[in-house]
């Protein structure tokens, strides 16, 4: 169990089945990210794995996810271009551990998913959203620009067009249309959370190395040239799906005691 003293703006609870519930614990700022929480979840998503996490279920306090940059600490700072450079730099750090990092990150969105919580979204493996969620990069209408991976990620979700246009004119997208476009793949009538919930426990039931690889190779491959990302696709391949773990499974496929895959009723 991460020890929660070093975690002052989060919330943290370890189920016994591994599932980590990590909640933004910012509400009265709506959970918009100062440099202290920064550095909380690069802390929290570098050492998931060490500690034995086997998914995280990421969610924030109050009725939104995220607010994206703490914008009054860093109209009080006013911050030379290099400062503000390190600090999205320390984003990156947060953001790749967590898409890298090889434990499965289910975010539980709920409210605004905004400028910086929108790229906080984005480095989550599954998104699950509610009718109350919507997406917005109001970057453009503040002046300001993406810092945390929007250009990357929420291009990557959606398509670069798509992107331009978000940060351009503070499009928001909300309902099924987010769903369809690929902001998020879940949409559930009751809470995201109790969804996100479901979805994590059925991850942290598969095997910590293949949840590894499709957490982290994953995203690794897709940054290689396509004669690369098929060599490594073999590396990963050969050590995870001869791993001792995995015998038990394929033995109960073989005599026919696995559960076989059946159309949705
Ligand atoms: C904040 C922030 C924030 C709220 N930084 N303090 N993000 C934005 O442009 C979104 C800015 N926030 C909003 O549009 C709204 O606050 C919300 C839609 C999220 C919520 O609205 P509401 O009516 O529930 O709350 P509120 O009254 O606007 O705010 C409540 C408090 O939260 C208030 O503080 P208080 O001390 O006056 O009570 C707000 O100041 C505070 N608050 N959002 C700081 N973002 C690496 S680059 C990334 C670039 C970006 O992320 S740009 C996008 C920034």
């Amino acid at each position: 169990m991460p020890d929660p003293s070093i975690y002052p703006s989060l919330d943290l609870i370890l189920k016994d089945n591994g599932v980590c519930i990590v909640t933004l614990d910012r509400a009265a700022k709506r959970n918009a990210l100062d440099a202290s929480t920064i550095e909380q979840l690069i802390q929290l998503f570098s050492s998931a794995n060490r500690d034995g996490i086997r998914a995280i279920v990421l969610t924030g306090a109050g009725d939104h996810f995220c607010a994206g940059l703490d914008l009054v600490e860093h109209w009080k700072a006013d911050r030379t271009p290099d400062e503000f450079m390190h600090v999205c730099l320390r984003w990156h750090e947060a953001f790749n551990k967590m898409e890298y990092g090889g434990v499965p990150i289910i975010a539980a969105l709920k409210g605004a998913v905004v400028g910086g919580g929108l790229e906080l979204a984005s480095a989550a493996h599954i998104r699950v959203m509610d009718d109350t969620t919507y997406f917005a990069l109001p970057e453009g209408q503040r002046g300001i620009f993406t810092g945390g991976g929007a250009t990357i990620r929420v291009s990557d979700l959606i398509g670069k067009a798509r992107m331009i246009d978000m940060i351009l004119t503070g499009r928001v997208y909300q309902g099924q249309e987010a769903v369809d476009l690929g902001l998020a793949q879940y949409l559930t009538e009751g809470s995201s959370l109790e969804k996100a919930m479901e979805l994590a426990d059925a991850v942290a039931a598969n095997l910590p190395l293949t949840n590894f690889a499709i957490c982290s190779a994953i995203s690794h491959l897709n940054n290689m040239s396509g004669m690369d990302a098929a060599y490594a696709e073999a590396v990963v391949a050969g050590v995870v799906n001869t791993q001792p773990a995995a015998r038990e499974r394929l033995e109960a496929f073989a005599n026919k005691s696995a559960a076989r895959i059946r159309p949705n009723e």
